[in-house]
């Protein structure tokens, strides 16, 4: 049976369990605990080098990254597809991952750490901290760390997050401007499936609106996604309920300050 290696809570672990969930096949779950520093466990770093989840294991494989992933399960259990028969379609749909992968994933952890847990950190001793975020050789995530540790908010990796947001839901809005329900080849596919853990950070964190408030079409296309049993079984109802009030909470701290950066990055950027 396949075994996933993931945390509730973890964005990119929900969009390989909503995979899961489509595709209706069984899985075994394997907890690896982010806050009780689970991902450096040894045996764990054997199948997730750079101590991530999730992990997929099928066959004596070890899958890792949540976008392969989720093409993997496409590939392996193709009903339903979750993507286009049509190559120029795939190839579409890929550029959501991309954007996930490139943007909107770094988005959501600086947004997250700003507002949650950089305050819970500077309550640690400096050993505690170090032990939570190793950098397992990725001097990339370090800096990222360092800065929203040092700067919050104000931090530069927050403007690039909101810019990467701003391209993505503009992209989106274009996308659905002809009508389409969803954004690729008119399908629910893994460009939905990609990007829903992405907007629902944002919802729960109360920062949505300064992106959608004015795009219709992108809440509308929000609105069906919500309505997905793959979202209510792998994101809604997953949560528990003091998650949820601590990320409304805590997003309510920074909204301000995103909304006031949004306006700064478009300033800034305006072709
Ligand atoms: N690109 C990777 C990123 C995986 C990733 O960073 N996962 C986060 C949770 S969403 C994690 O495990 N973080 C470990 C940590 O915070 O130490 C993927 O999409 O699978």
């Amino acid at each position: 049976m396949l075994k996933l290696y993931h945390f509730e809570n973890s964005v990119c672990a929900q969009k390989v369990r909503m995979t899961l969930f489509e595709k209706g096949v069984e899985w075994e779950s394997h907890e690896v605990n982010l806050f009780a520093n689970a991902q450096y466990d040894p045996e764990y770093l054997k199948l997730n080098p750079k101590a991530y989840v999730p992990t997929l294991i099928h066959d004596g494989h070890a899958i890792r990254e949540s976008t392969l992933i989720c093409e993997y399960l496409d590939e392996i259990y193709p009903e339903p597809p979750l993507s286009s028969a049509r190559p120029a379609e795939r190839a579409q749909m890929r550029l959501w991952g991309k954007a996930v992968d490139e943007g909107l994933f770094e988005g959501v952890v600086v947004f997250s750490f700003s507002a949650m847990f950089r305050d819970r950190m500077k309550n640690q001793t400096r050993e505690q901290r170090q032990q939570r975020f190793r950098n397992v050789g990725d001097a990339a995530r370090r800096d990222r760390f360092m800065s929203t540790y040092d700067d919050g908010v104000e931090s530069p990796y927050v403007l690039r997050g909101i810019g990467a947001y701003e391209i993505a839901f503009k992209l989106m809005d274009e996308a659905l401007a002809g009508g389409d329900d969803w954004l690729s080849d008119n399908m629910f596919s893994l460009a939905e499936i990609n990007l829903a853990p992405f907007v629902a950070r944002l919802e729960y964190l109360q920062i949505l609106d300064h992106w959608v408030a004015e795009r219709p079409l992108v809440q509308n296309w929000w609105q069906r996604v919500k309505d997905r049993p793959c979202y209510q079984a792998e994101i809604a109802t997953k949560l528990k309920q003091e998650e949820i009030d601590e990320m409304i909470e805590s997003g309510a701290k920074i909204s301000t300050r995103i909304g006031e950066r949004r306006q700064e990055y478009i300033a800034a950027f305006k072709d």
